[in-house]
């Protein structure tokens, strides 16, 4: 396996895998990991691990007009530069850089990747334009949560949104906390809202707040597609959820030549009760 990166502080640990950027695990100090990995996570060269943190971009979801290009573009198969690594009071910090040179893409941009690991893991993807025209631009986090069980965990900040329902087709209106009792696949539309994972089962909240984004995915492939995806782990789709900070459907971004985007996503314990 190509290298990855191990943090252990006193706020916790974590790892990232230098291909894909990809953080893999972390778990804030005598807590339960926060992130989940599948069991038959294994490591493919030139394909993102199951679970983690996979970086979406320079497009979300199947390429606009190329079927054959990969799905959520091409930044989580290749392999990042360690640019900087730092331990501060407030906890590690690492940088990982990219300077893509795809044909499939034919702009030229840099990406900078900033992970903070303290009380809070903090990640901040920053595209950089370095050519003379915009380019437009589709990217996310697309972060796997680690639940006791997704049947008894309620995601609140999505109440009265509007999503694309990518499972039943459609656009509806999210009525109250969202709750999963069979596959789910959305795409939030126009929320800068937090969200929070509450989870009874550990006894915790996941808060999950973010900038630079105004869609937010919420997936997860439950039995059957977990079948088919083949690297989920037996019934690990249970373990799971995704909540992913998005520049996904309308709200792609356009980045001028010679300027930046920060999709920028903050992550933290709290009390069950705490809303
Ligand atoms: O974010 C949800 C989604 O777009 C789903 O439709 C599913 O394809 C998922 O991403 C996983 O995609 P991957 O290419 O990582 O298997």
């Amino acid at each position: 396996m190509d290298e990855v990166i191990a943090i252990k502080n006193r706020y916790g640990s974590a790892s990232i895998a230098m291909q894909g950027a990809q953080l893999l695990s972390w778990a804030p100090e005598g807590e339960k990991p926060v992130i989940w990995l599948s069991k038959e996570a294994k490591f493919v060269k030139g394909k993102s691990f199951r679970g983690g943190i996979p970086i979406c971009w320079p497009w979300f979801g199947p390429h606009p007009s190329d079927p054959a290009l990969p799905a959520h573009g091409f930044a989580r198969n290749l392999d990042w530069q360690l640019k900087d690594r730092r331990e501060t009071e407030a906890g590690t910090l690492v940088v990982l850089a990219l300077a893509p040179n795809e044909s499939s893409w034919p702009h030229q941009a840099e990406l900078e990747y900033r992970i903070k690991v303290g009380k809070q893991l903090e990640l901040e993807l920053v595209t950089r334009n370095k050519g003379s025209d915009s380019f437009v631009l589709g990217c996310a986090l697309h972060t796997y949560f680690h639940v006791s069980d997704v049947r008894n965990v309620k995601v609140l900040g999505l109440e009265e949104t509007q999503y694309v329902d990518k499972v039943k087709g459609g656009e509806k209106i999210q009525e109250g906390a969202l709750t999963i009792d069979s596959e789910v696949d959305r795409i939030y539309l126009d929320t800068d809202s937090s969200c929070v994972i509450q989870d009874p089962g550990m006894n915790r909240s996941i808060r999950i707040a973010k900038s630079g984004s105004r869609s937010t995915v919420v997936w997860n492939p439950w039995a059957e597609k977990s079948e088919k995806l083949g690297d989920m782990g037996a019934d690990g789709y249970l373990g799971m959820l995704c909540v992913e900070t998005c520049n996904a459907h309308d709200d792609v971004v356009t980045v001028p030549a010679t300027g930046e985007h920060c999709l920028r996503a903050v992550y933290s314990l709290c009390d069950l009760s705490i809303l």
